[in-house]
C-alpha cells in the first residue's frame, strides 16, 4: 500500500521515536528525532493540511529495568518518573505532539498482543529452542543489555549484548568475547530456551522490492538498509525471558514477554488509537494506519534505522493492511564538544539545565543549522554563542527591532502608507513573495538547515534593503519615500514572524504581538506570509528585544563543566612526548600525491582478517577497489555513503589475495581515537585536494 504521487496523499501522520523513560532528555535527542519532526510537523499545520504527530515513552526493555535495577527502584517508578518529565521537557521546548502515550497503556498491550497473535495464526514465527546465557546467581536468562563483554569488532571492553556503542555494531550476546552478567558480573552458562523467531530471511525480497521504490529516501537511510540486505536479513527473536514488559500472549509461552522493538513501534498505533478515543471518534486511527492516502513518516535516529525501515515495515507487509513508510529521514549522531554524549557520565547537556539559563528558540535555531542530517555534527557552545550573537541577536532581531523602533518614532508606532515603489523596493517584495514557497520546499524536501539559512538570508536581505535606502535620510527631505520604505520593511518583519513560526515557533508569536496582530499568528496559512497583512494606519504593540547576546561568562561555565569530564572520560598522558623531527619537503614533493575526494559505494568485511574491509570507491566517474584497515572502528554500514580522502595515485597492491588501488587517510590520537578523515562539506568525489 504505497502512493506514488504526492498528490495522492490526503493526510500525514508524523512519529518520532519512543525515547526510553529511563532517564533525561538531552539534545541530542532534540537534534536527532524530534525537533526535525516538530518543524515539519508545524509546517504541515500552516499548509492547512491534515497532519497528524504521535510521540510517546518508550516503557519497555532491558534499558527500563537496568535503569531500575541501579536506582533500586521498581521499573514501574521509573517509567512514571521518566514518562513525565520528558512529556514536560518536551512540551517546554514547543514540541507540538498531537499525543504522547506510552507503551504502558493497556491499550498498546492489547495492540501489541492482537498483532502478535494474527502473525501467530498465519503461521509467521520460526519456534526454536536454543541455548542461551543464563546467569544463575540472578536465576534468570542475559537478554540483550543484560550481558556486557569485548565486542568482538573493535575490542571494546564495555560491549552490550545487542550493541557496542564504540563501533555501532548490533550483536548478540552470544558474540561477545568474556560474557559478563551485567547484574551479578558472574560468567554466565548456556540453558536451554524457546523463542518466537521473526523470520526475516523468508521477507528478503518483498523488503527488498519495497526499499527500491523509496529512491527518494536519505543516502545515509538507504546506504544502512541496502548493507543489510546485501549482508543477508536473519531471523530475530521477538520474544525475550524477561518480566517487564508485554506478556506474550500465548499459554506455551507463560513468564515470556515481547521483544522491546516488536513492542515499542507498535507504539506509534496504539498512541493514535488513544488520540482517536480524545476525538471522540475510536475508529479514526484506521484513517491514518490502513487507508493508503495517508502519507506515513518516522523520524528517528541513525541507531534506529534497522528496525523502522526493515523489521517494522515487515511485520506490517505481512499484516497486509497497513501503510508503509513514506520515508524515514534519519539523523546522525550530534557530539558534543568533540565526544560522544554520555549519559552515564553526565556528560551531556540535560534540557531541564539548558533552560534554567538559556531561551528555547535560540537552541532550536542552531540544533537546527547545525543537525546531524547528513553526518555527525559537533555542538559546541562556542559555536551555539557565536551563531546565536551574530545570526539571531545582530541579524534577525537587530532588523526587526530596527524597523520598529525607527517607525515608532517616526510614524507615531503606526504602520505608515506606502507610495510607489523603485527597483531596490521591488526586489524586496519578490524576495518576500517567493520566501514561503522556497522555504517550504525545503522543508518537504526534509532540509531543514538550508530552510533555516534561507529564513536568516530573508532577514540579511532585509537589513541590506533598510541600509541601501537609507530611511534616516529620506525621513528628513523624502517622508513619502521613506513611509514607502518603513513599510515594506515592516511588511519583512510580518513575513520573518510568519516563516519563523516551525523554527521557532516563541519568537514568531512575541513578533507578531510587537505587530500589533492580536490574533493567533498560527491561523494564518503558510502561504499568505509573503504577502502584505498590514493595515496602513494601525498602531502596532510595544516593542522589545527578541533575541539577547550570550555573554562569555555565561558560556564559559558550561565549556568548563564539559572539560572536567571529558578530561577524567580520556586522562592526557602524564608526560607530553615530543614528536621526532620529519624532514621538511619542497611542495612539488607534495604535489606529486594525488589526493581526492573518494566517495564510499559499497563496504564489506575481509573474511578472515578482522582488521580489513574492502570498499568500492567512487572517484569522479572511476570506480576502484581499495582495501582499508579500518574495520576495528568502522562497521561496513557506517563506511558506505560517507565521503573519505584517497591516494589515487598509489601503485596498486595486493592486501590478502586482494587487489587494492589506493589508500584512505585516517588518523589516530594518543587517546586511541581514530578517525578516517571525512571532508567537512559535501564535496563532489574526484575534487583534488590541494
Ligand atoms: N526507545 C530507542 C531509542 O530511544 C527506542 C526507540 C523506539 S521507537 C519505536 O533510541
Ligand atoms: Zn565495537
Amino acid at each position: 500500500m504505497v502512493c506514488t504521487m504526492e498528490s495522492d496523499y490526503k493526510r500525514i501522520l508524523v512519529t518520532s521515536a519512543l525515547p526510553y523513560a529511563n532517564g533525561p532528555l538531552h539534545l541530542g535527542h532534540l537534534a536527532g528525532a524530534y525537533l526535525p519532526a516538530d518543524i515539519y510537523v508545524r509546517y504541515q499545520r500552516l499548509k492547512k493540511r491534515d497532519v497528524v504527530y504521535i510521540c510517546g515513552s518508550d516503557e519497555h526493555g532491558v534499558p527500563i529495568t537496568i535503569a531500575a535495577e541501579r536506582k533500586k527502584v521498581s521499573p514501574q517508578s521509573i517509567v512514571d518518573e521518566f514518562h513525565y518529565r520528558n512529556k514536560e521537557a518536551f512540551a517546554k521546548f514547543g514540541i507540538a505532539f498531537d499525543y504522547y502515550g506510552r507503551t504502558s497503556a493497556k491499550i498498546h498491550h492489547e495492540t501489541s498482543q492482537e498483532i502478535f497473535l494474527r502473525l501467530h495464526k498465519k503461521g509467521i514465527f520460526k519456534v526454536k529452542t536454543e541455548k542461551q546465557l543464563f546467569d544463575k546467581k540472578a536465576n534468570m536468562f542475559l537478554a540483550d543489555r543484560y550481558v556486557k563483554g569485548t565486542c568482538p569488532v573493535c575490542s571494546n571492553p564495555e560491549a552490550y549484548g545487542d550493541q557496542c556503542e564504540k563501533c555501532g555494531s548490533t550483536l548478540s550476546p552470544s558474540e561477545l568475547i568474556n560474557p559478563k552478567s551485567a547484574i551479578t558480573g558472574e560468567p554466565p552458562e548456556y540453558r536451554e530456551t524457546k523463542h518466537w523467531y521473526l523470520p526475516l530471511g523468508d521477507f528478503q525480497e518483498n523488503v527488498a522490492k519495497w526499499i527500491e521504490t523509496r529512491k527518494h529516501w536519505k543516502t545515509n537511510v538507504l546506504g544502512q538498509v541496502k548493507s543489510w540486505l546485501s549482508e543477508g536479513l536473519a531471523d530475530r527473536a521477538v520474544t525475550r525471558d524477561l518480566s517487564w514488559g508485554v506478556p506474550v500472549p500465548l499459554e506455551e509461552a507463560k513468564g515470556k514477554v515481547l521483544y522491546v522493538w516488536f513492542d515499542a513501534p507498535i507504539g506509534y498505533i496504539s498512541a493514535t488509537k488513544e488520540w482517536a478515543v480524545l476525538q471522540g471518534r475510536p475508529d479514526l486511527w484506521k484513517l491514518y494506519w490502513q487507508d493508503n492516502h495517508t502519507k506515513l513518516v518516522h523520524f528517528i535516529g541513525k541507531d534506529n534505522i534497522v528496525f523502522h525501515c526493515i523489521m517494522f515495515p515487515a511485520t506490517l507487509m505481512e499484516l497486509g493492511d497497513y501503510v508503509l513508510p513514506d520515508n524515514v529521514p534519519a539523523n546522525e549522531f550530534l557530539n558534543l564538544q568533540g565526544n560522544k554524549l554520555s549519559t552515564s557520565r553526565n556528560y551531556a547537556v540535560w534540557l531541564d539545565d539548558y533552560l534554567q539559563k538559556f531561551p528555547v528558540d535560540p537552541l532550536r535555531y542552531y540544533l537546527t543549522f547545525n543537525a546531524p542530517e547528513t553526518k555527525d555534527a559537533d555542538f559546541t557552545w562556542q559555536d551555539f554563542q557565536q551563531h546565536n550573537n551574530s545570526e539571531l541577536a545582530d541579524i534577525m532581531g537587530n532588523f526587526i527591532n530596527r524597523t520598529l523602533t525607527f517607525a515608532g518614532k517616526q510614524f507615531n508606532g503606526c504602520i505608515p502608507e506606502r507610495g510607489v515603489t523603485d527597483e531596490l523596493d521591488k526586489q524586496m517584495l519578490a524576495i518576500l513573495q517567493d520566501a514561503p514557497q522556497k522555504i517550504g520546499d525545503l522543508i518537504e524536501e526534509y532540509e531543514f538547515r538550508r530552510a533555516i539559512i534561507a529564513l536568516v538570508d530573508i532577514g540579511r536581505a532585509a537589513n541590506k534593503y533598510f541600509n541601501d535606502q537609507e530611511p534616516w535620510r529620506s525621513a528628513k527631505d523624502n517622508k513619502s519615500k521613506c513611509a514607502t520604505t518603513i513599510s515594506i520593511c515592516i511588511h519583512a518583519v510580518q513575513t520573518l514572524a510568519l516563516l519563523m513560526q516551525p523554527f521557532m515557533p516563541e519568537s514568531a508569536a512575541r513578533t507578531w504581538a510587537m505587530l500589533g496582530f492580536t490574533g493567533n499568528i498560527q491561523e494564518i496559512p503558510w502561504d499568505t506570509a509573503g504577502d502584505c497583512l498590514l493595515t496602513p494606519g494601525a498602531a502596532f504593540g510595544p516593542v522589545s528585544i527578541l533575541f539577547r547576546k550570550f555573554e562569555d561568562t555565561e558560556i564559559q561555565p558550561e565549556i568548563d563543566r564539559l572539560r572536567a569530564i571529558s578530561e577524567a572520560m580520556f586522562p592526557a598522558p602524564a608526560t607530553e612526548k615530543k614528536e621526532p623531527e620529519t624532514p621538511k619537503i619542497k611542495y612539488e614533493d607534495f604535489a606529486k600525491l594525488d589526493l581526492r575526494i573518494a566517495r564510499v559505494l559499497e563496504a564489506e568485511k575481509v573474511e578472515k582478517a578482522d582488521k580489513l574491509l574492502k570498499l568500492l570507491i567512487q572517484i569522479g566517474s572511476e570506480q576502484r577497489q581499495i582495501i582499508a584497515g579500518v574495520a576495528k572502528y568502522y562497521t561496513p554500514q557506517e563506511m558506505i555513503g560517507k565521503k573519505i580522502v584517497v591516494i589515487a595515485n598509489l601503485e596498486p597492491a595486493k592486501i590478502r589475495g586482494l587487489e587494492s588501488n589506493g589508500m584512505l587517510l585516517a588518523a589516530e590520537d594518543e587517546k586511541g581515537e581514530f578517525s578516517v578523515l571525512m571532508p567537512e562539506k559535501d564535496l563532489d568525489s574526484g575534487a583534488k585536494i590541494r
